[in-house]
């Protein structure tokens, strides 16, 4: 057997040798995003509105070692309940291989892995960006960073909206990397349906973001990304007064507990979630659905779209 990194599971590779559409999953949304038992539901439920969307689903991962790019069903298992699973950026991916340990990966990570394989299209909730402290702290996710300098197109409901939203849209500026709006003007807000600022762009259908990701191609600019930013139906969103007041709350508590780096941003979800009586999950879960189900719908126009 050919030992390629990533490690690709043969539904996926055939899909990509065919030139059928496929579609990028991250996994820290499962094992540090969502609490237990929603998180494994939820895994399995995005591969289902992939394959319903006619493409092939391809969760990525590390485990014992392997970078992987599509599990089965026993793999999906184990990141929805092992205990003690690394959070894995893309600076982290070279040291669990050589340590041979397992974890989930981030945008930042999953991107990476995915585009290696030749996956073009990822569906995720909210994307990592400059966090509200920035100015003391430095904090920014690792997510920008990477897909400043990789081609693959990024279906989410914006940034989390736990982050400095105007820095992050600006961050994301100054590294050229695409930002659409799907159907809508304005930025969607992650939990809320808009984050209130708006976008240069805006598509309308996914035959227009295979145009567009072809026009990437032609230019030479594909060797960034494309983020497309799918608001939550408002009928989903969590309410933004509760939101607002809850989410100071949660940056308080992490404040005054001493959470940093990689800790933050589970912790703060958590919070959301046990804060708003599970409020904020549902427009968690509400939003990673409509963007897996809009990721699809785009690997296949992409897959039809001439070069
Ligand atoms: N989207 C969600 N829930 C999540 C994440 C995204 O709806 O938990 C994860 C992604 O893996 C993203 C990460 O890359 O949070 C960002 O973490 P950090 O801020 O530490 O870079
Ligand atoms: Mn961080």
């Amino acid at each position: 057997m050919v030992n390629t990194v990533p490690r690709l599971s043969a539904e996926v590779r055939e899909a990509l040798d065919q030139g059928r559409p496929v579609v990028a999953l991250e996994s820290t949304i499962i094992s540090h995003g969502l609490p237990r038992p929603d998180n494994l539901r939820l895994a399995f439920e995005l591969e289902e509105i992939v394959r319903d969307g006619g493409a092939v689903p391809a969760t990525v991962a590390v485990l014992d070692g392997v970078a992987r790019v599509g599990l089965g069903k026993e793999e999906l298992e184990r990141l929805g309940t092992e205990d003690g699973l690394r959070k894995l950026g893309v600076r982290d991916l070279a040291p669990a291989l050589a340590l041979g340990v397992s974890g989930a990966t981030t945008v930042s990570a999953t991107a990476h892995l995915a585009a290696r394989a030749g996956v073009r299209v990822f569906a995720t909730g909210g994307l990592g960006g400059v966090h509200r402290d920035w100015v003391s702290d430095q904090d920014e996710s690792a997510d920008l960073g990477l897909l400043a300098h990789t081609g693959i197109t990024v279906v989410c409901a914006g940034v989390k909206s736990i982050l400095d939203v105007p820095a992050t849209l600006q961050r994301l500026e100054t590294l050229s990397v695409a930002v659409v709006g799907y159907r809508t003007a304005e930025f969607p807000g992650f939990y809320l349906t808009t984050s209130g600022l708006p976008v240069d762009w805006t598509l309308q259908s996914p035959e227009q973001a295979a145009r567009l990701m072809r026009a990437q191609e032609a230019l030479g600019t594909d060797h960034s990304a494309l983020i497309v930013g799918n608001p939550v139906p408002p009928e989903q969103q969590l309410d933004p007064a509760l939101h607002d007041r809850v989410l100071a709350e949660a940056l308080d508590a992490a404040r005054r507990a001493g959470v940093t780096g990689q800790a933050v941003t589970p912790f703060l979800l958590a919070h959301l979630v046990e804060h708003t009586g599970g409020a904020s999950l549902r427009a968690n879960l509400a939003a990673v659905r409509g963007n897996t189900a809009l990721a699809a719908r785009i690997a296949v126009a992409y897959a039809a779209t001439p070069a």
